[in-house]
């Protein structure tokens, strides 16, 4: 029986994906290395070290760890300066209403969010209080599409993962939903998220019913 429905953020309650990408691309550029569309959604829900990680895929140049992480909080930097302006207006239509319903239908409900940035963000949404329970990068070791924050949200409700379900837009967070032994819904093109169980083009279509009728 299903009590639990775990949210991803970025992508999925709010359009931050975009603003992701945008910082990469901006990071990229100034190094001279290529980002195309490929690219871009091979590294959407994967961690910022990770993500780093995929876009020097691309370059002959060795980095130092130093170096590393000094592009990696550079990209956090033109991430913020856009997320610090950020307000209850940037939350996907319709957002509010389906975490309200999944409450209201008696499930309790959880943040997984692979960002640093993640308890800044819920705050200037306004949205902190619809969740039981939040787990971000802060707080795990490994990053999607390893299961533990997924794991870790559902051992956070006091909920089994088979009473859990996952909502995600990346591939990576898709698997690392199934890896933890629930059902994915995928928000978004269908190509990129093939694994899920099923498919909704936006967050606002996502129905709870679908699941508890
Ligand atoms: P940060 P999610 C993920 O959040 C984003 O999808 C991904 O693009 C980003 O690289 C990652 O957070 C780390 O973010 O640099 O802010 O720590 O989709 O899991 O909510
Ligand atoms: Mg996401």
């Amino acid at each position: 029986v299903l009590k639990g429905v775990i949210f991803d953020l970025d992508g999925v309650i709010a359009d931050t994906a975009v603003v992701h990408h945008a910082a990469w691309k901006r990071l990229a550029s100034e190094i001279g290395v290529a980002f195309d569309d490929s690219v871009g959604e091979r590294i959407k829900g994967v961690d910022r070290r990770g993500s780093l990680d995929i876009l020097l895929e691309r370059t002959a140049r060795a980095y130092s760890e130093e170096e590393k992480e000094a592009l990696a909080s550079r990209k956090n930097d033109y991430y913020r300066q856009q997320i610090e302006t950020f307000g209850p207006q940037h939350l996907f239509p319709g957002a509010r209403h389906t975490i309200e319903s999944v409450r209201r239908a008696g499930l309790k409900t959880a943040l997984a969010s692979a960002s640093r940035n993640a308890p800044l963000l819920l705050e200037r949404l306004g949205i902190a209080d619809l969740f039981d329970y939040v787990v971000d990068a802060n707080h795990i070791g490994r990053a999607k599409p390893d299961p533990e924050i997924f794991l870790a949200a559902a051992r956070g409700l006091g909920l089994e993962p088979s009473e859990c379900l996952g909502v995600e837009d990346a591939a990576a967070g898709i698997a690392g939903i199934h890896a933890a032994g629930m059902k994915a819904v995928g928000v978004g093109q269908a190509q990129a998220l093939a694994e899920a169980d099923l498919l909704v083009p936006n967050v606002a279509a996502f129905d709870i019913r679908l699941f508890t009728a």
